[in-house]
């Protein structure tokens, strides 16, 4: 094994479809649940974004592609034209910084609560089964607070139909408003990972059953979404093995051996990877082998760029990097607290610590208030 640390691979150029990239420091998707009435970005996002445009690649929030798409308290949407407004003033700020943003595509299925869907109807999932988990819904007073989620209602063939329909349209949405690219967010327990995995989709349609017929609401979405921008345009995020929200996939090769298989033939712009390693908001230190023999035959079969996210530091980045496991990296909680983090792994200076208290909702406090280096440096002067 090389050295990691004496390396700069994370700083390497490179490109990722139609996108080139000046190194392999990507912001990963996070939801910081603070979108403004008509669930659009509010205005505080413009700086939150611009503050971090000297990432490789921003990948936005997690973005609902409808209403019936939204499952948590004040997280942005990509289907009115006041959301595609608010969106295009944030990719204009990243992109007068010179920097490149992806808009992360999200349905979260039957992970929603009456609150948010169109007329208190159920949440729609695969199958109609209870939900091991609480959804995240406004209070009085402008607090979160975790409420169960009702039963789910099973989507007929129509509503999926209708939800390919809503990717489509959402996609276009986020190229409207100028972003450079999408991410297809079939990870964590939400729609399409529900669709994929034997414990949530028990249908006897054809997208119940089989491992084809289970993955085939996810190609039906990566093909159409393709079709509408280019597939040099999408990227895919999945979880294998992940257990958010009652996952809990049995033969978890069978199942990604085809879907890698299928979307070798797709020549998407990246696969990006939750690493098994991630346990909803902890990082397991110890790594089940089952699960690293999985991850190394994404990687070995998988023909494009893959980004991996789970935890990261600088040293195990390049530790990554170095050993082949993947081709970019994507760190969330340091871009939160840091937003020259490519300026502060360069120089391996000091990181900002985030606050978790104000990871979720709230204001500017927590958000676009971490200082920069250079204006911790200034702070220094005039103290
Ligand atoms: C944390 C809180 C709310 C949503 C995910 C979109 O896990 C999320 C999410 C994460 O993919």
């Amino acid at each position: 094994m090389t050295d990691p640390i004496s390396s700069d691979l994370l700083f390497a150029p490179t490109r990722i479809g139609a996108l080139d990239l000046p190194s392999r420091i990507v912001m990963a998707p996070l939801t910081r649940s603070r979108a403004a009435e008509g669930n659009v970005p509010a205005p505080l996002a413009i700086d939150y974004y611009r503050q971090r445009a000297s990432a490789a690649l921003i990948i936005t929030e997690a973005t609902q592609i409808s209403q019936q798409g939204q499952g948590y308290a004040w997280t942005p949407g990509i289907h009115t034209q006041a959301q595609i407004e608010g969106w295009a003033k944030v990719a204009d700020a990243v992109h007068q910084e010179g920097g490149r943003i992806a808009m992360q595509l999200w349905h979260v299925g039957r992970v929603s609560h009456t609150v948010f869907q169109p007329g208190g109807a159920r949440p729609v999932a695969p199958t109609a089964m209870p939900v091991p988990a609480k959804a995240f819904i406004p209070g009085e007073n402008g607090q979160g607070i975790y409420a169960d989620i009702p039963d789910p209602q099973e989507l007929t063939i129509a509503g999926i139909q209708m939800i390919v329909a809503d990717y489509v349209q959402a996609a276009r949405n986020a190229i409207t408003a100028g972003l450079d690219a999408v991410e297809i967010h079939a990870a964590n327990g939400y729609l399409l990972d529900q669709f994929l995995n034997s414990g949530s989709n028990w249908r006897t349609d054809r997208y119940g059953g089989s491992v084809e017929n289970r993955a085939r609401l996810l190609l039906e979405v990566v093909d159409a979404v393709s079709a509408a921008i280019g597939s040099q345009r999408v990227g895919l995020r999945l979880s294998p093995m992940g257990k958010s929200f009652g996952m809990d996939e049995a033969d978890p090769e069978a199942l990604f051996h085809h879907v890698i298989a299928e979307l070798n033939k797709r020549e998407l712009a990246y696969l990006h990877l939750v690493e098994p390693t991630v346990k909803g908001r902890e990082i397991a230190t110890e790594i089940d082998p089952r699960a690293q023999a999985l991850m190394r035959d994404i990687r070995a079969s998988f023909s494009g760029p893959i980004i991996l996210a789970g935890g990261y530091t600088r040293w195990n980045a390049e530790q990554a990097l170095a050993d082949g496991r993947g081709d970019l990296i994507a760190f969330g909680r340091p871009f939160i607290a840091n937003p020259d983090l490519p300026e502060r792994l360069r120089l391996d200076a000091p990181l900002n610590q985030g606050d978790p208290a104000s990871f979720f909702g709230g204001d500017a406090r927590g958000y676009t208030d971490y200082p920069t280096l250079a204006e911790l440096a200034e702070r220094e002067l005039t103290a």
